[in-house]
């Protein structure tokens, strides 16, 4: 770590692990990676954590909900309200990426409870005064929705803990995919003064789940385990382009309540063309993941899955 722990928390930009359970909205583009539906299982699993709520980004985002509807059935936690986000770019540009391949695990429409809320922003003015200064805003996919928390309702966005997110890549100067789905809305909340911390893609690389850890949840035959394999074999028959799923999104949610699994750099960003994370003196800081300890935290990962 590049900063003592107190001046860490006197700068705001470490999770008050004292307070637990820690209180999250999950904010996720889940069903097309099959990251997100593994974080959000670890979130829901570990004891220090109480998700709030659950939203969805990257387009097509009534389908993702409804993903994230099914596995809330499957799991047991119809009580967590969820809603679909913008299903348009902070600037109000249509928004298609890749197919939701996993949407065919959402089954038919009559089958599963409905959105809680039309919409994320309606959700987050519900969820986030009423417990003020507690809510941590947990963005896995474009920033899309805290973006437009932050611009359309300030006041409302004011009341989060913070906002911790995967995503940039400050090291090599590429746009990482969150990012550069939303320029726009990275750079508003880069600016914004609530981001606390980013787990960036050069480090979320280093967390892989490869097919033992896929046969083990299948062997444990439990509702996450399950849920998790019906959504890889879906993930499976389209992916081509990496060994095994990389846990990029299991990592802002383990340094709510377990910092010290990563090492970080105090920096703030600006948003380039196309989407590139620079390094810039006169942004708000945030904490940027420069290592991870990947043995601890794939072995956290899993005792919380199979247990
Ligand atoms: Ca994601």
């Amino acid at each position: 770590m590049d900063l003592p722990p107190i001046e860490a928390a006197w700068k705001g930009i470490v999770a008050d692990t004292t307070a637990t359970p820690v209180k999250i909205i999950f904010d996720t583009d889940m069903g097309t990676d099959i990251d997100d539906a593994i974080a959000l299982c670890f979130a829901l699993r570990r004891p220090e954590l109480q998700v709030c709520a659950i939203t969805t980004s990257r387009g097509e985002v009534e389908q993702r909900a409804a993903i994230v509807s099914r596995l809330l059935q499957q799991l047991g936690r119809e009580d967590i309200p969820f809603a679909p986000g913008s299903p348009r770019r902070a600037d109000g540009s249509g928004m298609w990426d890749k197919p939701v391949d996993q949407f065919p695990f959402a089954g038919p429409a009559a089958d599963r409870p409905p959105p809680t809320c039309a919409e994320a922003q309606e959700l987050y003015r519900r969820i986030i005064p009423a417990h003020p200064g507690k809510v941590w805003l947990v963005v896995v996919g474009p920033m899309t929705n805290a973006a437009i928390l932050i611009r359309d309702h300030p006041d409302v966005a004011r009341e989060l803990r913070g906002i911790v997110c995967m995503g940039g890549e400050p090291v090599r100067s590429t746009a990482e995919t969150n990012i550069k789905n939303d320029p726009a809305a990275a750079a508003i909340v880069c600016a914004s003064g609530l981001l606390k911390f980013a787990a960036t893609d050069d480090v979320c690389m280093r967390l892989l789940m490869p097919k033992p850890d896929i046969d083990r949840l299948r062997q444990a035959g439990s509702p996450v385990g399950r849920a998790l394999v019906s959504l890889y074999d879906l993930y499976r028959i389209s992916q081509n382009t990496k060994p095994a799923p990389v846990v990029f999104d299991l990592c802002p949610v383990a340094w709510l309540f377990a910092p010290e699994l990563f090492a970080t750099k105090t920096q703030g960003w600006r948003i380039a063309a196309g989407g590139v994370t620079v390094p810039a003196n006169d942004a708000p800081p945030f904490a940027a993941s420069t290592d991870v300890n990947a043995v601890a935290l794939h072995r956290l990962l899993m005792d919380t899955l199979t247990r």
